[in-house]
């Protein structure tokens, strides 16, 4: 359990965690060692790979080419059950506890069962809550469920405690890929002064300020992908940003 280790003893220390969202189909071999290159320069702290609408069937390739060139723990975050890759760090394993798809919340799960248990992938179960970003996102559409609407912080708060007391892990809050407005502070302090359980945060953020902000607020890891693919020097800036966050804070 070498990856939800780290995550714990993260947040003991309260040191806050950066992660690059990688969506395979969106880079090439040259790129991605480009990616790695600049995440290890950086200190990221892990690779999230995964994608609502994985296409390419170069899963495998793309995490032995992210293993090949950097020491960054790859963390895959499937957007179905195909993308599992044994040759990964871990596994989110998500059900999507802000929707009522009942195919999201285990059957999913139950039809790819044996093939993850095969992989010897480090699975970590996790509540995957889909927060409303501003404007219709893949996940939303993809997952044919409704997000919790951005200002019910309560209800993001009773979702997360619920997937807690079911005995998930990890709780990973997302206004989706490329969302107009990402998740509110308000909404990740209300939800992380009551859950012990690492807190996963991401969709639509776009600079190191709401990064900051976000971390200070009770996220534990910070995930951003789409406006790292457009300005790959943001990671740094992302990575220094999220490692700042005084560990009082
Ligand atoms: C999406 O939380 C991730 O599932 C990251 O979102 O691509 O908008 O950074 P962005």
């Amino acid at each position: 359990n070498k990856i939800y280790t780290s995550f714990i003893e993260r947040k003991a220390k309260k040191e806050k965690a950066f992660a690059v969202l990688i969506d395979p189909d969106k880079v090439t071999p040259a790129g991605i060692i480009e990616l790695a290159a600049k995440c290890t320069a950086a200190k990221v702290d892990y690779i999230f790979l995964g994608g609502s609408l994985v296409i390419s069937d170069h899963l495998d390739e793309c995490v032995q080419q992210l293993k090949a060139s950097c020491d960054i723990p790859v963390v895959l975050f499937p957007g179905s059950p195909s993308q599992v890759s044994k040759y990964a760090d871990a596994l989110l394993y998500l059900s999507v506890i802000s929707g009522r798809n009942p195919e999201l919340l285990i059957g999913q799960h139950v039809v790819s069962a044996a093939a993850v248990k095969k992989s010897g992938l480090e699975v970590i179960s996790t509540g995957y809550m889909v927060i409303d970003g501003g404007a219709p996102t893949t996940v939303s559409y993809i997952s044919n469920t409704t997000p919790i609407p951005a200002d019910k912080a309560d209800i993001a708060l009773c979702t997360a405690m619920a997937g807690e007391m079911l005995g998930m892990k990890v709780i990973y809050m997302d206004a989706g890929s490329g969302a107009k407005v990402p998740i509110t502070e308000s909404m990740i302090n209300r939800v992380a002064s009551h859950v012990q359980a690492p807190i996963i945060v991401g969709g639509g953020i776009r600079d190191a300020e709401k990064a900051y902000l976000n971390c200070k607020a009770g996220a534990d890891i910070l995930v951003v992908g789409n406006a790292i693919e457009k300005d790959l020097s943001l990671i740094k800036e992302l990575a220094d940003a999220v490692h700042s966050v005084p560990v009082n804070a």
